[in-house]
């Protein structure tokens, strides 16, 4: 069967080492560098390992004492310009193409998640209920979905994405809302219809907006380190004639939240612009 077909068929495309294992730890480190900068400029310590990455339980403990300071570093590294770079390869162009996306976009930013019980305000910040995302995109009717491993995701305490086969077929499901988002209502959205799909660092899963797919259960021992991009077809004639409706407006100055105090002196800018002679 083409490759194609078995995507039309199954709803998803497992690609074996999209990148290699120096690429993760590299974009990874970019991550950690995020998160000690703002660390360092908290006061807040923190140990390494001989690479240079910071120690889970560091980063747990900085979680726990300055979570908004936490989250506002995943916000930042999800903006990071390596994280962007890992989409603009050609394999993923190519992917997308071959599994029948002619002219792709990006329905939303890149989202990072580092899934651990213990750096987590509610259990769906680190186990995602079964859901759809075209539910939430509302996109091209083709979207497709890359999840990357940016760690070894493989033995089940480390939670694998889980996925329903075939489900894609099954056009949007009835959902009600929740604390989360919302849930979905059918009753072919059962445990015994879910398979895990084990991924080593580096693998990337296309999958398509209608496949139905939920978090796999973690351990807490590990953090989960994984990487989506969402892309649109803008080629696809329903959503052109839906006038390419976006349901994540872009961002806007947040004005209110925009402090007037320690704003930059003249002092300070001859720091960033240190002349070299
Ligand atoms: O990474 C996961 O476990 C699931 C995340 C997910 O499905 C989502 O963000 O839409
Ligand atoms: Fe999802």
């Amino acid at each position: 069967m083409s490759k194609k077909d078995s995507y039309n068929e199954n709803g998803y495309y497992l690609y074996k080492s999209m990148y290699s294992p120096k690429e993760m730890d590299e974009y990874i480190l970019n991550i950690h560098q995020v998160f000690k900068n703002r660390m360092q400029s908290m006061g807040v310590k923190w140990e390494e390992d001989h690479q240079g990455f910071i120690t889970v339980d560091s980063l747990i403990t900085f979680f726990k004492k300055q979570s908004e300071g936490y989250i506002q570093c995943m916000k930042q590294a999800q903006n990071l310009f390596h994280t962007f770079k890992l989409s603009y390869k050609e394999q993923i162009a190519e992917t997308l193409k071959e599994l029948g996306i002619d002219l792709p976009a990006f329905s939303t930013k890149p989202i990072l998640m580092i899934n651990n019980a213990a750096t987590s305000k509610s259990y769906a910040h680190y186990k995602t209920p079964p859901h759809q995302d075209w539910r939430s995109i509302q996109g091209s009717l083709n979207g497709i979905i890359t999840w990357t491993a940016l760690v070894d995701v493989l033995d089940e305490g480390i939670g694998p994405l889980q996925i329903i086969p075939k489900s894609h077929k099954w056009g949007l499901l009835d959902t009600e809302k929740d604390e989360w988002y919302r849930t979905i209502k059918d009753s072919r959205v059962n445990n015994e219809a879910f398979i895990s799909v084990p991924m080593e660092k580096g693998d990337c899963l296309f999958f398509s907006s209608f496949l139905v797919h939920r978090s796999g259960a973690h351990n807490g021992v590990k953090p989960r380190y994984s990487l989506q991009f969402r892309f649109n077809d803008v080629q696809e004639s329903r959503f052109a004639s839906k006038g390419y409706i976006s349901t994540y407006p872009s961002d806007v100055p947040e004005i209110d939240h925009v402090s007037d105090d320690n704003m930059p002196s003249p002092d300070d800018m001859k720091q960033i612009f240190i002349a070299t002679n």
